[in-house]
């Protein structure tokens, strides 16, 4: 019933999957102090490693883009070589491992990198405490100058470099869940009225030149995006956000990532302004390789793959349940369900 889910899938001229089953990025807290990845890490990944592809956490490509603690980095060497333990743990196990490149902008918090500026697109605080440390409160941002811009574009790269260094097969560029990329596509957290925004045209132009700036340096086939046209998290909807992804998913279809990954906790969840579920808005303006996420079991994605509503899934919380999804889907054995409690630790 869920065959369709184990037909190897290639991405492009490099990158062939043995499966159709993602694990989806899953941020789990658990690096060192110094924001680098453990011996556990390692082994928690090569448990999984009969996933078509793994796409890690999220890992922040600089100091000031970290928003919840021990969350890994992609910006220094000890990081570099820590990833270099999970990029070979999951190679040798016969895995593909994809890095989730993340900056949290205004949902950053200054405890995490010693004081100074949050950076955002404008000065619109999210409400609230940060998870996993409620006596931190969310703090005003600074609209970063497009001279800061121009320097989030390069670290970008500059992660996305460092990736391949450490090891992964590629990236994917966190543009989803309310995070800095995502802050400037949608009306909630983009105020601005220089280049960066007021537009469609304007409010797009950091994701792309992020994504332009990241495969110029390791190449398309290497290079994919996680977007969140539905606000759901961090983030207030407003239905002119409508037309900042018509005009980015146009964009993006005359590119050549590797694939476009929709950002999103329920792929049931409907927008109005949308017209109904982001995957299927995503779908009717996006033809090329998609990826589907959001409370399915392998017998629904297998069902959804099947009716062409995207063609490779990527599973979250079965994954933390069961670090045998693969395995268990394939001789079709019951499945450990998630609870929240699990996250404490890494198994
Ligand atoms: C997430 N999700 C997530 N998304 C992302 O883009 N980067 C991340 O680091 C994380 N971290 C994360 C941690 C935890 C504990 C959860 C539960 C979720 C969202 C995740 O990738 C996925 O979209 C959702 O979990 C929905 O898929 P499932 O879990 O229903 O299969
Ligand atoms: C994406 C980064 C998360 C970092 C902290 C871990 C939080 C785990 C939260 C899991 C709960 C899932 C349900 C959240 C649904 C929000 C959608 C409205």
């Amino acid at each position: 019933m869920s065959d369709i889910l184990f037909h190897p899938f290639r991405l492009n001229a490099q990158i062939e999957l043995n499966n159709r089953i993602l694990m989806a990025p899953l941020t789990r807290c658990m690096a060192d102090d110094d924001l680098v990845p453990t011996a556990d890490m390692a082994a928690y990944y090569a448990r999984r490693a009969d996933a078509g592809l793994i796409i890690s956490e999220a890992t922040i490509i600089r100091p000031d883009g970290q928003g919840y603690p021990n969350t890994p980095g992609l910006y220094n060497a000890a990081q570099i070589e820590g990833w270099k333990q999970v990029t070979g743990a999951v190679h040798r196990a016969g895995g593909k491992i994809f890095a989730q490149l993340w900056h949290t902008g205004r949902v950053a918090h200054p405890h995490f990198f010693g004081g100074g500026d949050v950076l955002a697109p404008s000065a619109e605080k999210v409400e609230g405490t940060v998870p996993r440390r409620r006596d931190l409160t969310y703090v005003t941002p600074k609209p970063a100058s497009v001279e800061e811009i121009h320097q989030l574009v390069e670290d970008y790269a500059q992660a996305a470099a460092n990736a391949i260094e450490a090891g992964f097969d590629g990236v994917e560029i966190h543009g989803a869940n309310g995070y800095l990329i995502d802050q400037f596509l949608h009306h909630d957290s983009n105020k601005r009225t220089d280049e960066y925004g007021g537009t469609p045209e304007n409010m797009s132009r950091f994701a792309l030149q992020v994504t332009d700036a990241i495969a110029a340096r390791i190449g398309w086939e290497k290079t994919a995006l996680r977007i969140s046209p539905g606000a759901y998290f961090n983030m207030q909807g407003d239905a002119r956000d409508r037309q900042v992804f018509d005009y980015l998913l146009g964009e993006l279809q005359n590119r050549e990532l590797a694939y476009l990954h929709i950002g999103i906790f329920d792929d049931s969840m409907e927008f109005d302004y949308l017209g109904g579920r982001a995957s299927a808005y995503v779908r009717q303006r996006y033809n090329k390789t998609l990826v589907g996420v959001g409370g399915f079991s392998a017998p629904e994605a297998a069902k959804a793959i099947g009716d062409d509503k995207f063609d490779l899934i990527a599973i979250g919380r079965p994954f933390i349940a069961n670090p045998d999804y693969v395995a268990k889907v394939r001789k079709q054995e019951n499945l450990v369900e998630y609870s929240d409690d699990m996250l404490a630790t890494l198994v």
